[in-house]
């Protein structure tokens, strides 16, 4: 791994009621991320937080919560996405899983200059697959894989052009989703492993052959790790907690694979609500992904096969 990491905060709280998250850039600051990039040999550079472009889109429908500020932030973030691909590798320091969208719209764009095919890896309890049609809650976090795939009603929004195919959509870790999502999934080619299959399989045979199918396609790999993958009794720090998450070990691993798939060119570290937090353990726990994923490891050794 010789790439230049960025570090971008995007401290967006739009995404959900409960606020807090606007806080995760500095406790990722706080509990030495580029510390633990840069012992790791890796160049890092912290661009400091992004703002929200103007936002006066109105909503399509009273119930969507902070629409407008949501609009503001992906168009933000999918500028500075695509920009930061020209220089390294960026991590995006979140804020709620709303911001996700802007991510993987700027660095698909990014994709298609390159004539890379974009791949997502989506690690989180939730599918964030409504619609905003279909959210009940009216929090634009549990959408933005609905908006990478290209489904309808994101008014305002900056258009995917095109959209992330839905088979280049990996869910892992499921087991949080509404029945409007699970019909939609159901009727959709996005491959999602619920933590059921985790249980059965392990969670190394799924991952590797999604990372595999990205590795055959010379694929452009954007990672969105979401606090609530982990079992809440190691990371506490959400809003959003469901119990019978990933353990330490299960995340970690899934983390060697990444970095050893070589397949990783950016990364979402969201949802991180510090002010839930406890002595700042899920920082520094996110932080010790951060650095999994980026090379570091015990002993080097293959990553397992199926
Ligand atoms: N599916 C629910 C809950 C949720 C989604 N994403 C998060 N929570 N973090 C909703 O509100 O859409
Ligand atoms: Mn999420
Ligand atoms: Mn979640």
């Amino acid at each position: 791994m010789t790439r230049h990491i960025l570090l971008i905060g995007a401290p967006v709280d739009s995404g959900k009621r409960r606020r807090g998250c606007l806080m995760g850039p500095d406790a990722y600051r706080t509990a030495g991320l580029r510390e633990s990039l840069t012992d790791l040999g890796l160049t890092v550079t912290d661009r400091g937080n992004l703002a929200p472009a103007l936002h006066d889109t109105p909503a399509p429908d009273g119930h969507l919560h902070a629409w407008g500020e949501t609009v503001g932030w992906t168009r933000a973030l999918a500028e500075a996405a695509e920009a930061a691909m020209d220089s390294g590798l960026p991590i995006f320091l979140g804020g709620d899983h709303a911001l996700s969208a802007g991510t993987v719209a700027g660095v698909a764009r990014h994709a298609v200059r390159q004539g890379r095919p974009q791949f997502v890896l989506w690690l989180d309890a939730h599918s964030d697959f409504h619609t905003p049609e279909s959210t009940a809650s009216g929090h634009l976090h549990g959408t933005p894989v609905a908006y990478i795939a290209g489904r309808a009603g994101f008014d305002g929004f900056p258009p995917l052009t095109p959209p992330v195919p839905e088979e280049n959509i990996c869910l892992l870790g499921l087991r949080s989703v509404d029945p409007a999502e699970r019909a939609a999934l159901q009727d959709s080619r996005i491959r999602r492993h619920d933590m059921r299959e985790i249980d059965e399989t392990g969670i190394a045979r799924p991952l590797a052959a999604f990372l595999d199918t990205v590795a055959r396609a010379g694929g452009a790999l954007h990672v969105s790790l979401d606090v609530d993958f982990l079992d809440p009794s190691v990371a506490p720090a959400v809003g959003t907690t469901v119990p019978g998450g990933a353990t330490v070990r299960e995340a970690h691993l899934a983390m060697e694979m990444i970095c050893d798939s070589g397949c990783l060119t950016s990364l979402d570290l969201v949802e991180l609500n510090p002010f839930l937090d406890e002595r700042g353990r899920t920082a520094s726990l996110m932080v010790d992904m951060a650095a999994s994923a980026l090379g570091r490891r015990i002993f080097d050794r293959p990553t397992p096969r199926f």
